[in-house]
């Protein structure tokens, strides 16, 4: 006992909610006792906590996956391997759909989580032609869309500039058939501006460093980054850490994988450099003339009067517009490509796993629209999580036949309503002054998220900015105090304006690529225009639907320190993800009524050796033997509870205790089996 007991406190307490106190102190100690082990993952009950350790460490390799294959949940350390393989298991007992939630702020580890998720999925696959066709369409689908998808940022290296969820698709034997993607929201302000220390998406690094000779020449591209408009605002095109050649040839070789032809690939990414080096001059009536030393490249593929005849800024709006829906649709028409060729060809498909994946919540010292995008998509996950967890608990108790005491949470429905209701949500308002003609301005609709929602309490405007913390705000600004922070979001310069002609333009390019890409532009003129963020909130609306549809799981991922420093834990950063994300509070329900619950089956099964009575077989209904098994224990009335199909037991110490005589129990039983073989 004493020796499971200090091995036990050498590396922190597995799971959170055998925890002696449930206190944010005892919490951070035992997560940061494990961290300083390079033990990155603790679980609250089946969520799983990850740490990121801004380090390889070597537990992802094949030998892990192995071990990990099979294993009842908490019969290893905690890894992230083990939820993937209990997810799975899950879904071949249920047939039902599952879903894996990962989340956690920019840079905190969650793409990785996921990468790793789809890597056991697919080392689980069998290896037919068909199935190993599809599983690396699947791993390969990863690097091209970082590629396209992601950027160096001051809190990533390698952010995720859209969201992801990904259906990987099983038929009921538990193979892979295929793969479906969703993509949501890419940040395209990026390609034509970065905020310093930034870069734009890495593809055009990796094209114009790592790309061949004569690919370079026939796209008519310098082999130099810092020639480019795009590529250098945030003066770090070069960075030690990203490896842009070598990623170039894992791009290359993936997009073959995936059956998409490069050239045509290339060629878009080639006209959006092509295009951010265009300079105008003032021609005789002031409107903008392309500058004499700019020649349009053949593959540029632009229409040159689609940049006339406007004023010079205009000419400068238009031209990065124009490059900003260039790629937007680059993007959309990958993620279509990757879809087609991760396709379930056949009609098997009886169950998916899907994985979200999407950009955390982040605060810089300017954000603009796509960070409010980002954050209001944060808080959509966070209310997503508590309405499940809650839920799922209410469900089980009243399922079950027991009582149970609620525990109170940040419910922050108020701040999602606040962005998102109808008539009355920031979207709406900001929907009104888009769309309306005439004076609409980016302070006009400062004005009317003040007449509205003047006294919020988690909004404010610069003149409601609280005197007291003097935290003062530009007239440009407003803040919202969100789950995770307060952002202050600038709304000056923001409002997209239509460029829908110029795009119908672009749909007549000589280029059959760009042409291809611009195809529906026409057809999209004709409907009333929808913003971006209506049709952002839709997306979310659509996926939280589907995924209440499924059985969750959780992934929570926490950054360790700012400076992606290895194996550093900086604690007060780290306890104020563990408050926000809400751990203690879930942490709390998961103790507050009953801190464990087993299926009777599976109680009985893993302790049956600690009764006489059970030992070896249990001839009748497994609930009568839990019973016959707790008593001879010696569990008081108080200490559980009998379900309908489970046992509930109050505290972890009970289960603690019975865990503990579980492992003398097999040690007396080794010893003697020894003796045993010795004495032959
Ligand atoms: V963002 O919201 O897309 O900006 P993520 O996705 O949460 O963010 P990401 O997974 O990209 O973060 O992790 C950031 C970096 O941390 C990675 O590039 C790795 O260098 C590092 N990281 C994250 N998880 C692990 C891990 N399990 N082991 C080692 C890790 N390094
Ligand atoms: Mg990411």
């Amino acid at each position: 006992m004493e020796g499971a007991l200090v091995a036990r406190d050498k590396v922190g307490i597995q799971d959170f909610v055998l925890l002696d106190e449930t206190t944010e102190t005892a919490f951070m100690e035992n997560l940061k006792k494990r961290f300083d082990k390079d033990l990155i993952y603790t679980y609250i009950g089946a969520l799983v906590v990850s740490v990121n350790p801004y380090k390889d460490l070597d537990i992802y390799n094949s030998n892990q996956m192995d071990l990990y294959m099979g294993v009842n949940f908490f019969e290893l350390p905690p890894h992230i391997f083990a939820l993937a393989d209990t997810v799975y298991h899950a879904m071949m007992l249920e047939l039902n759909n599952h879903f894996i939630l990962i989340s956690g702020e920019s840079g905190a580890g969650k793409t990785e989580a996921s990468k790793k998720i789809l890597q056991y999925y697919a080392a689980c696959s069998p290896e037919t032609d068909l199935l190993t066709s599809v599983r690396d369409k699947m791993l390969m689908s990863n690097p091209v869309l970082e590629a396209f998808g992601n950027a160096k940022t001051l809190k990533n290296d390698n952010s995720s500039r859209f969201g992801k969820y990904m259906d990987i698709q099983f038929n009921s034997e538990g193979e892979a058939l295929g793969g479906h993607i969703l993509n949501y929201l890419l940040e395209k302000s990026r390609v034509v501006h970065q905020n310093h220390g930034e870069r734009n998406f890495h593809i055009f690094y990796q094209l114009v460093e790592g790309g061949e000779e004569d690919l370079l020449h026939q796209l008519g591209l310098e082999r130099d980054c810092l020639y480019y408009n795009y590529l250098t605002q945030g003066e770090c095109a070069i960075m030690s850490s990203i490896n842009d050649k070598n990623d170039w040839k894992t791009v290359k070789n993936a997009l073959k994988v995936i059956e998409v032809s490069e050239s045509d690939r290339t060629v878009l990414v080639a006209s959006v450099l092509h295009l951010g080096n265009v300079e105008f001059d003032p021609d005789s009536r002031g409107n903008a003339s392309l500058d004499n030393n700019t020649e349009l490249h053949p593959c540029s593929a632009v229409p040159v009067k689609v940049l006339s005849p406007f004023n010079i800024d205009h000419a400068i709006y238009v031209r990065d517009a124009l490059a900003k829906a260039m790629y937007g649709r680059t993007f959309t028409w990958l993620v279509r490509q990757i879809n087609e060729s991760m396709e379930n060809k056949d009609d098997t498909m009886k169950m998916v796993i899907g994985l979200l994946d999407i950009y955390g919540f982040e605060v810089f010292y300017v954000n603009s629209f796509e960070q409010f995008c980002i954050n209001y998509c944060n808080e959509k996950l966070q209310q997503l999580f508590i309405q499940l967890t809650l839920k799922s608990e209410q469900e089980e108790y009243e399922a079950e036949g027991i009582e149970w005491e609620a525990v109170q949470f940040f419910n922050n429905k108020i701040i999602c309503d606040l962005v998102e209701e109808r008539h009355r949500g920031i979207i709406s308002i900001l929907d009104e002054e888009c769309l309306r003609p005439g004076d609409a301005t980016d302070l006009t609709f400062l004005e009317r998220l003040e007449e509205k929602m003047g006294d919020h309490p988690h909004f404010v405007t610069h003149r409601l900015a609280d005197i007291t913390t003097r935290k003062t705000l530009d007239r440009g600004d407003f803040r919202l105090l969100h789950y995770a922070g307060e952002v202050t979001y600038c709304v000056v310069g923001k409002r997209d304006r239509h460029t829908q002609h110029t795009e119908r333009l672009m749909g007549q390019s000589k280029n059959a690529i760009v042409r291809e890409v611009f195809c529906n532009a026409d057809a999209d003129s004709r409907r009333r225009p929808e913003t971006v963020a209506t049709q952002f909130k839709s997306s979310l609306l659509k996926l939280t639907e589907s995924l209440l549809a499924k059985d969750a799981w959780y992934v929570r991922c926490l950054k360790s320190n700012e400076s992606k420093k290895p194996g550093v834990l900086d604690e007060a950063l780290v306890r104020h993800q563990v408050k926000y994300l809400g751990l203690m509070e879930h942490l709390r329900v998961r103790r507050a009524g009953f801190a464990y619950r087993r299926r009777y089956e599976v109680f009985l099964q893993r302790y049956k050796a600690l009764c006489p009575a059970t030992w070896p077989h249990w001839l009748g209904l497994p609930m009568d033997g839990v019973q016959v098994l707790v008593q001879h224990l010696g569990y008081m009335p108080y200490e559980y509870k009998m379900g309908r199909t489970k046992i509930f037991i109050r505290h972890p110490k009970t289960l603690y205790a019975t865990e503990d005589a579980f492992e003398r129990c097999k040690h007396e039983l080794a010893t003697k089996l020894q003796g045993k073989y010795r004495g032959y």
